[in-house]
């Protein structure tokens, strides 16, 4: 493990290199700080007609009639959509990413509060808004299910009963590891903790919302569909499977996107409306949500109900641990995550620690609610894995009265059990554990903090320093273990040097503020030695870029990273071939240095990639087999995932007026592998961080008895701004992966599931005085005051 930021790159060529990795600025930056960058709602089309999508007033309830002449009726309007029309087209319900399906539009019953009833298509966006309430629906208002325990009681109302023979809200039982094993040891275990730890509803909430502009060509039949998207290609091949275009004349085109945060996945209601509208008016349409929408309507996150329970030894020796889980995915089963996967990667549960057993079970409910559930940078539910585990992990130091760093400390799987198999089945491909912790508690001052909470709870001060360490695992597949809807998890990349030297990569993976225009052109950079600014990164078009699944659990680094480095070391490969014939001489003859191939044992004589590229596409005559180009392509498919860690401290007050909890450090080290862009892993940590604040004292969708959403606008879903987070203090250590070509993990995600447990464990350890062993977030003033009281307030 190597802490020093030069060091840690000894392949990268130490502290004076020109180009490769480094700390450069983004090259996308220029484009959005002079406000140009291209949104969707950027996009104008000639002839461009907008629409409005009708959504339910409530939760659940049968569609009795649906009136549309008023609404046409009105100036402007277009087309009025309804779910009869749409059963007649065959789109009435789309295919979700989970073996499901999902009403396009409402034909026989509403199951949300929030869902799509009609579509409006007008020539501006007033008028389509103002015919939504010329449509004149009748419904007959049915008891909802909202409660998630309650979901399987014998007489709950039956949500499902468009599927044939459905008479429950059942959806999967799901179980990973080994139960009997598990079991006994916990029969025999001195000590036993266990308690009900609830991950709530929250929401994703990018700043851009979801929309999209489609564009049907009826000639040809070619449909363009500019779309909010993480994935473009995937998005492509399900429309063709869907809409029955073929998939040979659909381009789908995701531009710059404000924000995805996983929200932007799975492809929603508006995206095959917008397609239908322009099928039907022959013209462009364009979709653009409202925050309401987006916060009612798609993909939420979390909404896991978990009981726990750690065995361990007496001096603090972590056995074993299991839970059982209520998952409550709301009224169809849209989850975006692996097919073999119902419960996403929630069973590396068993964290950092070296147990003898583990066993997780998962259920799945539908409820009243809106679909989706993996999102918000949960890297498929480890972020609810590890806020299981570190949440446990404390209770169980709490009660036997240990550290909560030196618990950890004591229990870590060590460097030399890498790769390290755990008991559900996972192999960790790397990690060095204490040295993160070590390091966290350095940069905290931790003995210091400690002395100073004693102080302060002697004066009756509410001081809590908040401990979480975790693994992640991101980067999927490898393909023949992960798919979506059969299209396994691997990416493609292409690289063009053009005669002059300057290059131009081609990606699966699409950028939504994570820098990829940067950090993509620094893999290229670093393995041909040609400036960053001289490499164009191309992405979100698949009209211009090769096939793969897109960007989501943190796989762009680990998977379209990997490929791009492999597509770059095959032109060096080439490059030195054309070299050769350049010089005259055998290829095995020459050396590579960062830019040129050399003739052994005579720097003096060589090319540079420029000079190559200028060779291959000019006039010397090359070997056979060697085409008259310096391109390359490659797919990547991943021989595992990587598995980043880290180590985090937050150190909290509390008003023991009012119960406001303030956060007044937060420390957070990291170790993603080799860094290629130590700036834009900061800037994905602070995000992060800011994200665990925010859901651990502010963030959550609640519903009241009827199914109405409480959290759809930002007046009551509360985001942190820079007024909540502290200054971050962040750290690195350097572990790089053993099987990705240039030993980089994912960080984009790590975060995000890090740091909820350390601001929740913060909070639980200000509040011991008061006997709080556990408390549910978000921890907002009233939930803190009233445990104070001693009156937790029920999950
Ligand atoms: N990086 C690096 N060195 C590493 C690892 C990563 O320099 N060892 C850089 C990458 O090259 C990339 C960025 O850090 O520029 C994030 O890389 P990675 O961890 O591979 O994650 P992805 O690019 O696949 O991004 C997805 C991830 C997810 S799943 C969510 S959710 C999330 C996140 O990224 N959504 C975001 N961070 C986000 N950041 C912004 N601004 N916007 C979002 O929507
Ligand atoms: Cu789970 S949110 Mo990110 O994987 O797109």
């Amino acid at each position: 493990t190597i802490t020093d930021e030069r060091a840690s790159n000894p392949a990268a060529g130490g502290a004076d290199r020109p180009i490769g990795y480094g700390r450069i600025q983004r090259k996308e930056d220029p484009r959005f700080i002079r406000g140009k960058g291209n949104y969707i709602d950027d996009i104008v089309l000639p002839g461009m007609l907008h629409s409005a999508i009708l959504r339910a007033p409530v939760a659940h309830a049968t569609l009795v009639s649906i009136d549309t002449t008023r609404a046409l009726a009105h100036p402007g309007v277009v087309a009025v959509i309804t779910g009869k029309d749409l059963l007649g087209l065959k789109l009435a319900w789309a295919p979700t990413l989970s073996a499901d399906v999902q009403a396009v539009l409402v034909t026989d019953k509403v199951r949300f509060q929030g869902q799509e009833v009609a579509f409006v298509v007008a020539n501006d966006r007033y008028a389509a808004r103002d015919a939504l309430e010329l449509i004149d629906v009748e419904y007959d208002v049915l008891p909802p299910v909202i409660d998630a325990r309650k979901a399987l009681d014998p007489g709950a109302p039956v949500i499902r009963t468009d599927i044939e023979g459905k008479t429950d809200n059942h959806i999967f039982d799901w179980e990973a590891g080994d139960a009997a094993e598990t079991d006994a040891v916990f029969a025999s275990a001195d000590v036993v903790i266990s308690q009900e730890i609830v991950y709530p509803r929250v929401h994703p909430a990018p700043m851009e919302t979801c929309g999209a502009v489609a564009d049907y060509e009826p000639i040809e039949g070619h449909l363009t569909l500019y779309e909010t998207t993480q994935a473009p290609h995937a998005h492509r091949t399900l429309f063709a499977i869907v809409a029955g275009i073929p998939e040979h004349k659909i381009r789908i085109v995701s531009p710059d996107i404000g924000g995805g945060f996983g929200n932007k996945v799975g492809i929603y209601p508006g995206y095959i409306l917008a397609v239908v509208g322009s099928i039907v008016t022959g013209k462009p349409v364009k979709w653009v949500e409202d925050r309401s929408e987006n916060l009612m309507s798609t993909s939420f996150a979390r909404d896991y109900i978990m009981q726990g329970e750690i065995a361990a030894t007496k001096d603090g020796t972590i056995l074993a641990l299991r839970t059982n889980v209520l998952a409550d995915h709301g009224a169809f089963n849209a989850t975006a995550q692996p097919t073999k996967y119902p419960a996403g990667f929630f069973h590396i549960f068993t964290g950092s620690y070296d147990l003898k057993a583990a066993h997780c079970k998962v259920t799945g409910v539908y409820t009243n609610k809106a679909p989706g559930g993996v999102a918000y940078a949960c890297s498929f539910r480890v972020t609810e894995a590890v806020y299981l585990v570190e949440r446990l992990v404390d209770i169980l130091a709490r009660k036997l009265e240990m550290d909560p760093a030196e618990l950890r400390i004591k229990n870590f799987i060590q460097p030399e059990q890498f790769p390290y198999k755990n008991k559900t089945g996972w192999e960790y491909d790397s990690g060095n554990y204490e040295p993160a912790m070590r390091l966290s508690m350095q940069i905290a001052g931790y003995e210091e903090l400690r002395r100073e909470q004693k102080e302060k709870r002697e004066r009756g001060e509410l001081m809590g320093i908040g401990v979480s360490f975790f693994t992640e695992t991101v980067g999927a597949g490898p393909r023949k273990h992960m798919d979506i809807v059969g299209l396994g998890m691997a990416d493609g990349a292409e690289l063009r040097v053009h005669p002059t030297g300057k290059a131009v990569v081609r990606l699966s993976v699409q950028s939504q503020g994570q820098g990829h225009e940067t950090t993509f052109a620094q893999i290229v950079a670093e393995e041909l030695g040609i400036p960053p600014e001289d490499i164009d990164v191309v992405h979100g078009d698949t009209d211009q870029t090769p096939f793969g699944l897109g960007t989501y659990g943190s796989r762009s680094t680990p998977v379209s990273g990997a490929a791009v480095a492999l597509v770059a070391r095959k032109v060096r490969d080439k490059a030195r071939f054309i070299a050769a014939a350049m010089l005259e001489t055998r290829p095995e003859d020459l050396e590579w240095e960062k830019g040129r191939w050399f003739v052994k044992g005579d720097p003096s004589i060589g090319k540079t990639i420029a000079e190559i590229s200028m060779g291959a596409h000019g006039t010397v005559e090359l070997p056979e087999g060697i085409d008259g180009n310096l391109d390359a392509e490659v797919t990547y498919d991943p021989p595992n995932l990587t598995f980043p860690f880290g180590a985090y401290i937050c150190v909290v007050d509390i008003d023991p007026g009012t119960g406001h909890v303030k956060v007044r450090r937060f420390i957070a080290v990291d170790d993603c592998g080799t860094r290629i862009n130590p700036m834009i892993i900061e800037g994905q940590v602070h995000g992060g961080l800011t994200d665990g604040v925010g859901m651990a004292l502010m963030e959550i969708i609640q519903f009241d008895e009827d199914g109405n959403n409480l959290g759809g606008s930002f007046m009551d879903y509360l985001i942190p701004t820079a007024m909540e987070v502290p200054n971050w203090e962040t750290g690195f250590t350097v572990t790089p992966s053993p099987h990705h070509p240039i030993g980089a993990k994912g960080v984009g995600e790590s975060a995000t599931v890090g740091s909820p447990p350390a601001v929740v464990n913060a909070v639980v350890d200000a509040l011991a005085p008061f006997g709080v062993v556990h408390m549910d977030m978000p921890c907002t003033p009233g939930r803190v005051w009233e445990a104070m009281q001693g009156r937790p307030r029920p999950p």
